[in-house]
């Protein structure tokens, strides 16, 4: 057979590049970027050519597998499914609901089958016990977007492609490809930024690869961002700059809560001159088109909630919420909006602590106590999808510990890694190259309204299984064991349609009214234009308002002022995490090809404090946070901000019986083995990842 090259995007991250493959006699001969895609423009970053070892990857697991006194068994998967629904099921009869846990983790937003199949097969367990990845991730942006717009996915994006004036903070997109914002080649569009004329400004405890590419980098000390927003708002407001739009309500009641947090003040607590503020404030409030970004370096810190609320104050009160080159609300073909709930917060709390659930998840900080706490509702089964949280959450060895204690766990994953080595089963969905795509989530989120479905690359293997498949048998075999009612033919009817039924019906019914078939004669993407004004007509507020003044919000605020005034001993030094563009979370250090080159997994600290404690460039330390210690190496680093030190999370692999055959062999400790699940953001329930105090001692080994 003659090689052919097929079109698709690569799932891996957030910027979904429109890709070429070329497949000749059933392998991948070669990944590329697609120039004809109308969003990518030609982008890929190294991870593309990781599509194909996950393909390729002997590790990978292609059926399901039990674990056995004498090791891991495959079984066949209706065997796997019955088993797995007749456990859960004695569980939840025998303990009531809440004794299975579910925490999904984050590639089920880059599977369309998860997207359109995982939340029905979820739901049939009624459990208040759900986790996922938002509570160590976006939950402060959902959450300021359900209280100000009125629904938690409506999430006005930088309009990268228009703005003069880009205002980052806790963001390191030319390492991650851009979050919460899907911008492919972001560096590309910053540098157009600066070639049209504008400013890019960059506030983060490291010089990071994005800020090496800015008009402006100041150091912040972690965690308190939020004085440097609040005080940014108080100038623009003293500045009488402030023009909110006439839908706009409580500018008054901010203008009285930031009254006292002037520049000079966030200045002591944030390490950022006060004249600096000041002259900030002025550029943004006097920009003609302005957008201030706050990413996971402002989300997952103590204050996340008041950062993401304070972001979208300063991009409303400057006018700059929904025209050209501020921020923007994305139109995608498939209303993404529409299938998912608006949002609601603290309707219950988590059984221990207490912690407010969020869209009917409870923090995943909570996880560990709930499994190992006796009493009523305590977690007996996990199920997890998608996700490592032993490495990915905080108190991940706590968290590894008690998963070791539970009757039953099932994960649908495709590999046996830190976290799935606990289960009783593993479901193992097919590859991405293996299966279509229509991307539901980050459409809502892009930088410019595109439209694209892709076929599957490569058939699967007669023995293998789509995620929505899976999703779907588990679902059927869960119903199979309840009375009839109008819930379970409901539920039976949905799971039984096929993602591209789903897609079509959204496009069709959708503002473009497309569909499968026209989308697949343009399998490079559709371009459906940049974003366009759409407030406040868009707004699901029940009275297309929007009020600045959200009551909880305005309540945390002496909170920032009483925990900036008590800043931390001397001490201390505060971890923050970083990402790097060859790795991806917890769960691609397993192709060879990405690992490969010099390591990535140092605690990077500032000179200055390594002389201070009379360490060494290169040298083993001990690094000792209020629940753990790990030992690594540390490199010197004149881009880290004194007194701050930075490791990135999802390392730490090499525990017993987990099969990672490259992973395995890769240096580095797990960063959450030092942060901690009691360190959270306390009016959201987000775990609290940076700004962690930790201590730094030359290691004895
Ligand atoms: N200290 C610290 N911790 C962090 C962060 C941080 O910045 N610092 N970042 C946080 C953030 S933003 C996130 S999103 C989380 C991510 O953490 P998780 O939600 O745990 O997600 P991943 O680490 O990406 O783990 C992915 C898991 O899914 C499996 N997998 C991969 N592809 C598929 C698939 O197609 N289907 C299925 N069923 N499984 C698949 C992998 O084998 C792996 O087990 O980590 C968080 N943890
Ligand atoms: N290559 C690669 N790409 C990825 C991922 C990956 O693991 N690898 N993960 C994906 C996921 S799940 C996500 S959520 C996105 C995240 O996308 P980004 O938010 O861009 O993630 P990071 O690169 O971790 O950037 C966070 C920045 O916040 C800074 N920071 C830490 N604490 C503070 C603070 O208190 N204040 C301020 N102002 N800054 C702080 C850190 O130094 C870091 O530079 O990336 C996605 N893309
Ligand atoms: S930036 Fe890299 S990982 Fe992300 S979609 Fe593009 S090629 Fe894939
Ligand atoms: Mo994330």
């Amino acid at each position: 057979m003659a090689a052919t090259v097929r079109r698709t995007s690569c799932n891996l991250c957030e910027a979904i590049c429109g890709v070429l493959v070329t497949v000749d006699d059933g392998r991948v001969t070669d990944i590329r970027g697609d120039e004809s895609d109308p969003l990518s423009r030609g982008h890929i970053c190294p991870k593309a050519v990781a599509l194909q070892d996950l393909q390729d990857d002997p590790d990978r697991l292609t059926t399901p597998v039990r674990r056995t006194p004498d090791g891991w068994q495959e079984i066949g998967w209706d065997e796997a499914t019955a088993y797995v629904a007749a456990r859960l099921t004695a569980i939840q009869q025998e303990h009531g609901r809440n004794a299975v846990g579910v925490y999904l983790g984050n590639p089920n937003v880059h599977s369309l089958g998860a997207m359109t199949h995982m939340p029905t097969a979820v739901r049939l367990l009624r459990t208040r016990n759900r986790f996922s990845a938002t509570s160590v991730d976006q939950l402060p942006h959902m959450l300021a977007c359900h209280l100000l717009y009125g629904h938690q996915l409506m999430v006005p994006v930088a309009d990268i492609d228009r703005t003069a004036y880009l205002l980052m903070l806790g963001a390191n997109p030319l390492a991650s490809n851009g979050s919460m914002m899907t911008a492919p080649g972001f560096g590309r569009r910053l540098k157009e930024v600066r070639r049209r004329g504008g400013r890019v400004v960059v506030i983060d405890p490291r010089r990071t690869e994005t800020a090496a590419v800015a008009d402006e980098h100041h150091f912040v000390r972690p965690g308190t961002d939020a004085a440097f927003l609040l005080a940014l708002i108080h100038q623009v407001i003293a500045d009488g700059n402030a023009r909110p739009a006439d839908y706009v309500d409580g500018l008054d009641q901010v203008t009285a809560a930031v009254a006292e947090w002037t520049p000079e003040r966030a200045a002591a607590a944030t390490g950022i001159d006060a004249a600096v503020i000041r002259r900030i404030a002025a550029e943004f409030g006097t920009a003609d088109r302005a957008a201030c970004y706050g990413r996971v370096g402002v989300s997952t810190q103590q204050f996340g909630a008041v950062c993401q609320w304070a972001v979208q104050v300063l991009n409303i009160i400057t006018g700059n919420l929904d025209r050209p080159g501020g921020t923007m609300i994305p139109r995608p073909a498939v209303d993404t909006l529409r299938g998912i709930g608006r949002g609601h917060f603290g309707v219950w709390t988590s059984r221990v602590r207490g912690l407010p659930e969020f869209g009917g998840e409870l923090p995943a900080a909570a996880m560990a106590e709930e499994i190992r706490t006796p009493g009523d509702g305590r977690i007996r089964a996990m199920v997890t999808i998608a996700g490592n949280p032993v490495l990915s959450t905080p108190s991940g060895r706590r968290l590894d510990e008690a998963l070791a204690t539970l009757d039953f766990m099932v994960a649908v994953d495709p590999y046996i890694n830190e976290t799935t080595r606990h289960a009783d089963v593993i479901l193992p969905p097919t590859p991405p190259l293996e299966r279509d795509h229509y991307d539901l989530a980050f459409h809502q989120l892009a930088v410019r309204n595109t439209a694209r479905w892709n076929d599957a690359v490569l058939p699967r293997p007669a023995h293998a299984r789509h995620d929505w498949e899976i999703f779907r048998d588990l679902g059927l075999a869960l119903l199979r064991r309840t009375p009839m009612s109008r819930r379970k033919l409901l539920a039976t009817a949905r799971l039984r349609l096929t993602p591209r039924r789903i897609v079509d019906a959204g496009l069709r019914i959708g503002p473009y009214r497309l569909s499968v078939r026209k989308l697949r004669k343009s399998p490079g993407g559709i371009d459906l234009g940049p974003l366009q004004p759409a407030l406040p007509q868009a707004l699901r507020t029940r009275d297309r308002r929007i009020d600045l003044a959200q009551p909880m919000l305005l309540d945390d605020l002496p909170r920032v002022q009483q925990s900036l005034l008590a800043l931390s001993n001397e001490d201390d030094l505060l971890l923050i995490g970083r990402r790097h563009l060859r790795s991806n979370n917890s769960w691609m250090h397993n192709s060879a090809r990405l690992v490969k080159g010099k390591p990535r997994h140092q605690l990077l600290m500032n000179p200055t404090d390594l002389a201070h404690r009379e360490l060494v460039d290169g040298q083993l330390v001990e690094v000792t946070s209020a629940v753990g210690s790990v030992a690594v190496e540390v490199a010197a680093s004149n881009d880290m901000m004194p007194g701050v030190v930075s490791l990135p999370h999802g390392f730490g692999h090499g525990r017993a019986g987990a099969r990672l055959t490259v992973a395995n062999q890769v240096s580095g400790v797990s960063a959450n083995d030092l942060t901690d699940d009691a360190f959270t953001d306390t009016l959201s329930g987000t775990a609290a990842l940076n700004g962690v105090p930790v201590q730094v001692t030359a290691a004895n080994r």
